[in-house]
């Protein structure tokens, strides 16, 4: 006979979780202190629920297996949902195990039906008894991580914790591979036969985050065919950034000049403009490879005819014999001449430093301390994270977390956590707004508790977006205090803090941080910047670039 927490904290590690995120209480503590006393799995116990659940989030899409998230049922639950619907926004798999009230409908302490809540929303939801644990288990691990990767709850009752359970009969786990489809060699036929008569028009390549489980096939393609491409900001480096046929310096030209799009796992939503004019040609024709049937034709009611269904690697390797014959131009000179005007535009940028500094200066001052190889940026904030995208070129996938498709405020350091614990040897620099670093600075104390080291640089204009210039007699809606001394907090917290006004600042503060990280502190240097353009502020979806 063993225990249940004994035999769950067993099994997980047996499917291969290696670390669980979350907070302590009754009754999943038992869990908690199970694991940790058996010393296979690390639990990592956070400030709150949201951060934890977006660490587990990130955890699962780096390491490829479900991110574990451990909670107390009721609010525990309720603060998790920002990470769950992340991981089902990204289709990132995770697994949620919280406790819940036996009392159902009396009153119970934390009482909350958490499966009516969550069974609308995630692949697999139920509750634990003794007698289902094992094969629930299996069940939930593989619908998060098979198929369209996503979310599995597990609801375990306390009376459930102090449960024996009969270990003769129990099998042990079986293996989680993933079954690679492809598309029919009809769909693929039409595909190479409308690439090959696009020879001599415009062709692009939008790689996205969906493609980063077909990196080599995906650099093996656009080599072959030397196609201009463009990956979204977390699909950077499954192609190098260094490529002669990386595009995205001239971004808005590319788009505007497609002819011919392919969309290696990349949703046609809002980051991509739709899809749609003015952005794209009118007559631009889209293919979009994606596992997920219901993406393909996304946002183009009429056109799902060239959506090709399949693992992307497996559905590039059997067009690339289809299209022998292919020739591809290249980058067009218009496009080379774009890339350079606007690679020669950032580079000033970044020379130009004024009174206050500004993100391009501190972005370039970073840069020269940064080994590409060995570093995983996390950036969120509006400016801060836009101006971040185009400041750092990777040559790796898999190294660039951000705000992503939800514009999420709030991951920032559940993520950096996340990207530290699955690239021990590693830097994580987290680059945040004011604004952004506000939503879970706290868990900079989780950080320094668990010794993981982390850069993290807050842009500090005093504002969302941008902050006052001068005192207003009433206060803004996007406005920060001025004098808030986040290098301070962080010291409070466990942390080293630095203050930069000066590029000689950032450089000399920057190299120090990554040494003190380098021993698992974490060093914060809040950045003063400008406060940046004031006036009214503008949303335009389909006119403004967001890559
Ligand atoms: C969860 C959530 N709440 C609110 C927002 C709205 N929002 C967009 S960006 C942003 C913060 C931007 O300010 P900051 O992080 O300081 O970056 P800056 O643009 O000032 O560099 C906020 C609050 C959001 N995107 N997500
Ligand atoms: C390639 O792309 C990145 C952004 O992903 C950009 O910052 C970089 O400057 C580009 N490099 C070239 C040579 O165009
Ligand atoms: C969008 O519709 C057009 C016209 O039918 C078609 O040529 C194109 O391939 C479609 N795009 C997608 C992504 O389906
Ligand atoms: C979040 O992203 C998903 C995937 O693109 C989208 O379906 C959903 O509508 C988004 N939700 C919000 C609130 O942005
Ligand atoms: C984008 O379009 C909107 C409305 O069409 C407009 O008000 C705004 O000024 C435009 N923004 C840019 C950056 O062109
Ligand atoms: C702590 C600190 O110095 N905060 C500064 C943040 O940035 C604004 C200018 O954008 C300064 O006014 C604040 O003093
Ligand atoms: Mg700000």
């Amino acid at each position: 006979m063993t225990s249940f927490p004994d035999y769950l904290s067993d099994a997980l590690f047996s499917y291969g979780i290696d670390t669980v995120f979350g907070i302590v209480g009754i009754p999943i503590v038992e869990l908690a202190d199970t694991m940790i006393l058996k010393g296979k799995i690390k639990f990592i116990g956070f400030r709150n629920e949201q951060a934890a659940s977006y660490a587990a989030s990130a955890y699962g899409y780096l390491t490829g297996k479900p991110g574990v998230l451990l909670v107390v049922g009721g609010p525990g639950v309720v603060h998790a949902l920002a990470g769950i619907y992340n991981s089902i926004s990204n289709k990132w798999p995770l697994l949620v195990i919280a406790g819940s009230s036996e009392d159902t409908n009396r009153g119970g302490f934390q009482e909350l039906d958490q499966i009516a809540l969550l069974s609308r929303y995630v692949k697999f939801s139920s509750r634990l008894n003794i007698h289902t644990v094992e094969e629930k288990l299996y069940n939930a691990l593989r619908q998060a991580q098979l198929g369209t990767p996503g979310v599995s709850y597990l609801d375990v009752p306390g009376n459930l914790i102090n449960q024996n359970m009969d270990m003769s009969s129990i099998k042990p786990p079986i293996s989680l591979s993933a079954v690679k489809f492809q598309p029919t060699d009809f769909d693929l036929d039409r595909v190479a036969r409308l690439i090959l008569s696009h020879e001599s028009k415009s062709i692009l390549c939008v790689i996205g985050k969906g493609a980063t489980s077909s990196t080599q096939e995906v650099r093996k393609f656009i080599n072959k065919f030397q196609l201009p491409f463009l990956p979204t900001p977390m699909a950077k480096g499954v192609v190098p950034d260094s490529h002669s046929s990386n595009v995205s310096s001239a971004r808005s030209l590319a788009l505007r000049s497609a002819d011919l799009v392919l969309v290696l796992g990349a949703r046609l939503n809002w980051i991509l403009h739709f899809g749609d004019s003015p952005k794209w040609k009118e007559s631009a024709v889209f293919v979009q490879v994606d596992t997920t049937p219901e993406e393909l034709g996304h946002n183009n009611a009429s056109g799902t005819s060239y959506s090709l269904c399949g693992d992307i690697g497996q559905t590039l390797n059997k067009l690339t014999p289809l299209l022998r014959a292919f020739r591809y131009a290249g980058v067009s000179q218009e496009l080379l001449k774009g890339i350079q005007t606007n690679e020669k535009r950032l580079r000033v940028k970044e020379t130009k430093v004024g009174p206050l500094l500004n993100y391009n200066c501190v972005y370039a001052a970073v840069r020269r301390h940064i080994v590409d190889k060995e570093t995983v940026i996390v950036s969120e904030g509006a400016n801060t994270m836009d101006v971040a995208r185009i400041s750092f070129p990777t040559e790796y996938p898999k190294q660039r977390l951000d705000a992503g498709t939800n514009a999420t405020m709030g991951v920032g350091i559940g993520y950096a956590i996340a990207a530290k614990l699955a690239n021990p040897s590693k830097s994580v620099l987290c680059i945040q707004g004011d604004s952004a670093f506000g939503f879970s600075g706290m868990e900079l104390e989780t950080a320094s508790r668990y010794r993981i080291g982390m850069v993290v640089l807050v842009m500090n204009n005093s504002g969302i977006y941008h902050g006052e210039e001068k005192d207003l007699k009433t206060l803004a809606s996007t406005a920060l205090t001025r004098e808030c001394r986040y290098d301070l907090v962080a010291e409070g917290l466990g942390c080293c803090g630095f203050l930069a006004r000066t590029i000689a600042d950032v450089e000399h503060f920057f190299q120090k941080a990554l040494k003190i990280a380098a021993t698992g502190q974490p060093a914060l240097l809040n950045v003063i910047i400008e406060p940046g353009p004031q006036g009214k502020l503008s949303f335009g979806w389909q006119n403004k670039s967001k890559l």
